[in-house]
This record gives structure tokens, C-alpha cells and sequence, in this order.
């Protein structure tokens, strides 16, 4: 089938998308302190990480190793280069800056890491993209502070926030505050993915209102970032960073619009927040309803409104779908009970639903709700692969999925008109999963021969994707 050829603006940023915590490992070298991360068991599809209070004897910890990049990272930015990378998006691992994250300050040794670190990308004309806080808070802040639920956290993240932004500020242009903060904080029960919080609740304490508290402290804490770094570098460029996965109504029912539309109000009212510097009106109303007690200030609001993102980044892997529930008259959504599957959807071997249009049609839909650029900074396919004696890894259903989603995007940004700064493919090479913490669902272009419990030669290996991706790159996304 021939396809119209369309090709991306100029300086437009290929390139590709990791985060600290589930590639660095040397989780005790260089001063660095214990995150949130690094206490997180191994699980897989059918069963969850835990978060383990320490770190404890007879436990995996697949995040203390990851793919070793805090020793090989020359290796690895060296094949980003020959793929043709403009950009890297790779986290600061707070706790190699801040080891227990209430010091006053920083560690020498962490901020050399991420010095030569930069260097070593730019060296290559590889622009870092850097994500301050992609689900690693210091363990510490949890235990003493009960992470996100503190109004204290604000001091300690711009603290830190400062520091980098001090020391990086001709080396770094392009910052985002939070990775998926819709992600850490929409989950209705208890799930590793809500320990990015750090909170720690008991059994009397309203989940719902625990969550909106700490998203609250996390907005206000980004905004106040946003402002800071344009202080110390005006020409930084500070995005927000939403898990965007379009919902949509299994039918035509208006029960089943509405309780769609409420489902993305409640996902993506922190994008309003962080784009529009202000709450959407049904948040307030809906707290009031349900006697939840906010700490929110004048003051928050004024920095709400005066650091609002100067760019969307957002993730997109799939979309969703909701139906209507009798027992649910109010609409109210929650992740576990409200999603069905989509019978006109393929899914992968995690049960992702494999959507690209729902691509073109989140961008618009962010477009003309935000009227922000965007930047999507992470997107793939998870799958299992396969390494043929000759080192080789033949993974066509990769191809396919980033050619179908690459398309979609294409069309949103030449056909639509939507403004769009870049793409960074995630797991660019193989690393630890986030949320099963598995080693075998891959998303590189480049394989590591590593297994689940940490096994391996960890030698590196190009994918039949990643020739496919240069050349991607090398046309502009013209020839996909
Ligand atoms: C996003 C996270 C990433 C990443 C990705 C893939 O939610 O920002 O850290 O891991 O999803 O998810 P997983 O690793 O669970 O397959």
C-alpha cells in the first residue's frame, strides 16, 4: 500500500527515552542514597512490586542493578549517536544529588556523574532531556516525612531542583518536573505505582483525598520549579509530563459519553492545572461533595498560575475504554472497576491496548485544550525478544508498531496543524520494566542480554529496529 511521505519540521527532536532508577544501577556507588525505587521487589504481569520497608535479605531488587549504564554509558551513547539521536531524555536520580533529600547540600559526586554524563551526550550534539523527579524519591523523605502527604516536600524538591538547575544550566535546556504525576496519583487502591508518592497510609485515611492532597503539593511544587529555572536560565525549557491514555465510551449510551468524559476530566485535570495554571471548576465542587479537606493557600494558587508548563510532555502507549455502571450514578472513576476491554483493538502480551489513531486523536484533544507545544516523550511496545545465536533480534512487531504510531503522529502534526517539538521512543535500550519490575518485557532498539534476576553478559546487541529507526531519523520521518 503506498502511503503519503510526510516529513516532520526542522530541528525537529528524534531521539529516545529512559529514566535513572531502571537503567543507572550502582545504586550504592558514588554516595548515592536509597530511593523509593530501590526498595520496590520484583513482580511480573500477575504479580505486583512491593515496596518493602528497607531494603530486605531474600528480596529482588531488579533496580539496583539495571543495565549497568552508570559504568557503560559511553558504550551506550555511542550506538544513540550512530542511530542519529538529537536528544536524549534520560531522570536525575534525586539520591545521587540529595542521598536522603533534607540535606542542605548536595552530593559532589552525584553532580560530577550527570556532568560528565551531559558531556558525553553533547559531545555527540545530543541534547539531554531531563526529567527531575521519574518515580525515585528518596526513601528517606518517605519514612521521616511520609513523602507527597507533607507540605515540607515543596522546599526539599526545590532544593534539590536548584541545584541542578545551578550546575546544569549550559548544559541542559530542555527539564520536566514530574514523570506521569497523573500516573502516581489516579489509582484508586493500593498499587506500587502510587508509592511514587511516597505515601504512607493507614487504614482510617481516605485514599481519594490523599491523592489529591499530594498531587496538589506535587503542581504546586512543579510550578514553583517552573519559575525557579526560568530565573537561573530563561531560555530552560520546563515541561509538565502527563501518562496520556485517551478513554473512550464503549458506546453510544450518554451514560456512557458522560461517564468517558468524567473519566478524562479525573485523568487529565492535572494537565489543566499544570497548562491552564488553574483547577478545572468540577475539582473543587467534587472535593466539597465529598468533605474531602485540601491544604491549598492563596499562595499556591498565585504560583499555580504564574509557572504554568512551558511545554506538554506526555507518554502514549495505548487508550482505554469505559462503560456506564448502575451502582455508579455520580460517574465517579476509578481505575479498577470503570475500564473494559476494546473490541476493535489488538492488545500486547501485558494486555496494552494497541491504538495509534487514539495517538492523533489524544494530540489533538491536548492541542485544543492546552494550547501548549508538546513533546511526546515516551512511547513503544513492550514485547518479549528473542536473540538468534548470531546475536541478532528480529523484531518486526516493533517495527510495525512505531511505523503505525509514527504515522499518526505525522498526520497530527502536518495534516492538523498540532505543534510538536519531538519524539523520544521509550526504553530506547532494553531496561528494568517500572511496573513489573521484569527484565524480559523489552522495549529497545538495542537488546541487553540480561535475565530477570540480573543474569547476564550485558552485552549489547542491535535489534533489526534499530537500523529501521536510523533511517527514520536519517529522512526526517519521511521514509518510514
Ligand atoms: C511509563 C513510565 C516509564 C516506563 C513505561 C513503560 O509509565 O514512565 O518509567 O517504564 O511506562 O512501562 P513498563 O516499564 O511498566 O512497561
Amino acid at each position: 500500500m503506498s502511503e503519503q511521505k510526510m516529513q516532520m519540521p526542522d530541528g525537529f527532536l528524534w531521539g529516545g527515552a529512559v529514566a535513572a532508577h531502571q537503567l543507572e544501577g550502582g545504586w550504592q556507588e558514588g554516595g548515592k542514597g536509597v530511593s523509593i525505587a530501590d526498595v520496590m521487589t520484583a513482580g511480573d504481569k500477575d504479580h505486583p512490586r512491593r515496596v518493602t520497608d528497607g531494603v530486605k535479605d531474600g528480596e529482588v531488587y531488579p533496580n539496583h542493578w539495571g543495565i549497568d549504564f552508570y559504568h557503560r554509558y559511553p558504550e551506550d551513547i555511542k550506538l544513540f549517536a550512530e542511530m542519529g539521536f538529537k536528544c536524549f531524555r534520560t531522570s536525575i536520580a534525586w539520591t545521587r544529588i540529595f542521598p536522603k533529600g533534607d540535606e542542605t547540600e548536595p552530593n559532589e559526586e552525584g553532580l560530577q556523574f550527570y556532568d560528565d554524563l551531559f558531556d558525553e551526550l553533547l559531545k555527540y550534539n545530543i541534547q539531554p532531556v531531563i526529567t527531575l523527579s521519574h518515580f525515585e524519591i528518596p526513601y528517606h523523605l518517605v519514612k521521616a516525612y511520609g513523602g507527597w502527604s507533607n507540605r515540607k516536600m515543596i522546599d526539599f524538591f526545590l532544593n534539590y531542583a536548584e541545584a541542578v538547575f545551578k550546575r546544569y544550566r549550559n548544559k541542559v535546556k530542555y527539564w520536566m518536573t514530574f514523570n506521569e504525576i497523573n500516573n502516581q496519583t489516579t489509582w484508586d487502591d493500593p498499587h506500587p505505582m502510587l508509592q511514587n508518592s511516597g505515601l504512607q497510609l493507614g487504614k482510617d485515611d481516605n485514599w481519594e483525598e490523599a491523592m489529591y492532597q499530594a498531587a496538589h503539593y506535587e503542581m504546586v511544587a512543579s510550578a514553583k520549579a517552573v519559575k525557579l529555572g526560568h530565573e537561573i536560565n530563561p531560555d530552560f525549557q520546563i515541561g509538565d509530563m502527563i501518562a496520556m491514555c485517551p478513554i473512550y465510551p464503549l458506546t453510544a449510551d450518554p451514560k456512557d459519553i458522560m461517564m468517558a468524559e468524567r473519566a478524562m476530566q479525573t485523568r487529565y485535570y492535572y494537565g489543566d492545572v499544570q497548562a491552564n495554571g488553574f483547577y478545572p471548576n468540577w475539582v473543587p465542587k467534587y472535593w466539597a461533595r465529598k468533605g474531602f479537606k485540601i491544604d491549598r493557600t492563596e499562595q499556591d494558587a498565585k504560583d499555580l498560575r504564574e509557572g504554568t508548563a512551558d511545554y506538554v510532555g506526555f507518554s502514549y502507549y495505548m487508550s482505554f475504554v469505559t462503560k456506564y455502571r448502575a451502582d455508579n450514578p455520580d460517574y465517579v472513576y476509578t481505575e479498577s472497576k470503570d475500564l473494559v476491554d476494546n473490541p476493535y483493538t489488538e492488545k500486547s502480551d501485558w494486555g496494552w491496548q494497541i491504538d495509534p489513531v487514539g495517538l492523533r486523536y489524544a494530540m489533538n484533544w491536548m492541542q485544543d485544550r492546552w494550547h501548549k507545544p508538546m513533546f511526546i516523550v515516551e512511547n513503544g511496545f513492550g514485547a518479549y525478544d528473542k536473540k538468534e545465536a548470531d546475536g541478532s533480534v528480529h523484531d518486526d512487531y516493533r517495527i510495525s508498531y512505531f511505523h503505525d504510531h509514527i504515522k499518526e503522529m505525522e498526520k497530527a502534526v502536518v495534516e492538523d496543524g498540532v505543534d510538536l517539538m519531538g519524539y523520544t521512543p521509550w526504553g530506547c535500550i532494553d531496561l528494568i520494566s517500572a511496573s513489573t519490575g521484569e527484565m524480559k518485557k523489552r522495549y529497545g532498539f538495542i537488546y541487553v542480554d540480561q535475565d530477570d534476576e540480573g543474569h547476564g553478559s550485558l552485552e549489547r546487541s542491535k535489534k533489526d529496529s534499530f537500523d529501521w529507526f536510523k533511517k527514520v531519523i536519517a529522512t526526517n520521518g519521511e521514509d518510514i
